[in-house]
């Protein structure tokens, strides 16, 4: 029966050569998305990228479903940005031993303009896409671009596929060593998590991490960096996986709230948490699931996790964008970190700082609204 069809089907076509002629041409899929956002480029920069279409575009996965031999493709790819030599200047960034460190010294370097500002949400949407693609340009990695379901793995981090520390994981826990609780401020401290020492499992044993942490005043004070913030420090990669911090903070009730804010500045709040307060934020919180190296706003992209807890974040932007279309487009903070020193407010016509020499592209906050229109061709398995 379909077989008659096919052929019906067939013939028809043979027989009204313009049909055919007139076939597809794919709808190019910002035109459903965010029209607000299209209609914005056209008048930007007409003709500067490609249509994103259902032909083209990429699916980004839960690491967890991923296939195991998926899983170790990616840790493989990864682990081939590591081999390539650093593109750095060696005088000015010792730390810089590999292509990865470059990515790590780079955000380093940008992290003042970059996070509590204006710019977090887009910037980091296209510091990811350049990872995702110097993957596949580089090491020739096809596969998805993962991301950590962090509530869904909060309730058992160490049987997760991302932390069991199998060598398809993301590696798991660092060695217990009690080095007591974590002070954030005074009268706010974590509970120490079940780690503290070396990453010794999985694809990241003997991972060698090169910068020490900065402290975060540096951030809020608009302070310059400190001179030693390149030198190299090479040691072991460690982590603390914290499983209060994940059901405290990173749980589907707390996810379901930053995805019902309904304005930028609500998102922003529920993503960063409010600074100074005795309460992480969604995303900050994902930082502290994983204890140092990875819970610094400075360092943390020395820990491999960084990319999947970062495209998950963006799943999260991209999910909130999805629900509250009407202003999927909105900014909010300014060019500076908690604004110090004061800074403009950023629009969608304000440049992005560059991304080292990864991207010196001028690119405004408009061009990085929407994942699948300006340079991103993407979307996620699931919207949240
Ligand atoms: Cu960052």
């Amino acid at each position: 029966m379909v077989n008659s069809i096919l052929s019906l089907a067939a013939l028809a076509l043979a027989t009204a050569p313009s049909l055919v002629a007139a076939a597809p041409t794919p709808e190019p899929w910002q035109v459903s998305d965010f029209p607000v956002v299209d209609a914005w480029l056209q008048g930007k920069c007409p003709g500067k990228y490609q249509p994103c279409t259902q032909e083209t575009v990429k699916i980004r996965k839960d690491f967890d479903s991923m296939a195991p031999e998926e899983r170790k493709a990616y840790t493989d790819a990864v682990k081939c940005i590591a081999s390539k030599p650093s593109q750095l200047d060696q005088t000015l960034y010792p730390a810089a031993t590999n292509r990865y460190m470059d990515y790590a010294v780079t955000h380093v370097n940008r992290t003042s303009q970059v996070h509590l500002s204006g710019f977090f949400l887009t910037w980091h949407r296209y510091y990811l896409h350049l990872f995702e693609e110097d993957l596949k340009n580089q090491c020739g990695y096809t596969g998805a671009f993962p991301y950590w379901n962090w509530p869904a793995t909060a309730d058992n981090l160490h049987g997760s596929a991302v932390f069991d520390g199998s060598a398809y994981s993301m590696s798991g826990d660092g060695d217990y060593v009690d080095t007591g609780p974590v002070v954030l401020a005074p009268g706010f401290a974590l509970p120490h998590g079940s780690g503290g020492g070396c990453v010794n499992s999985g694809p990241f044993a003997g991972w060698q991490t090169t910068m020490a942490d900065i402290p975060i005043t540096v951030l809020l004070t608009g302070s310059p960096l400190p001179p030693t913030a390149y030198d190299l420090n090479q040691t072991c990669l460690t982590r603390d996986l914290n499983t209060f911090v994940a059901q405290t903070w990173c749980n589907y009730t707390a996810l379901e709230l930053a995805l019902e804010a309904n304005d930028q500045a609500a998102f922003d709040a529920q993503i960063n948490g409010i600074l100074g307060g005795s309460a992480l934020g969604l995303h900050s919180g994902a930082h502290f699931i994983i204890g140092s190296p990875g819970s610094s706003i400075f360092v943390s992209v020395q820990d491999p996790i960084w990319w999947p807890l970062h495209t998950f974040l963006d799943n999260v932007y991209t999910s909130w964008q999805t629900r509250h279309p009407d202003v999927a487009n909105a900014t909010y903070g300014t060019e500076t970190a908690v604004n110090a020193p004061p800074s403009p407010n950023v629009t969608l016509d304000t440049i992005e700082p560059d991304w080292g020499y990864f991207s010196r592209d001028q690119i405004a906050v408009g061009e990085l609204i929407s994942t699948t229109s300006g340079p991103f061709c993407y979307k996620y398995d699931v919207s949240l």
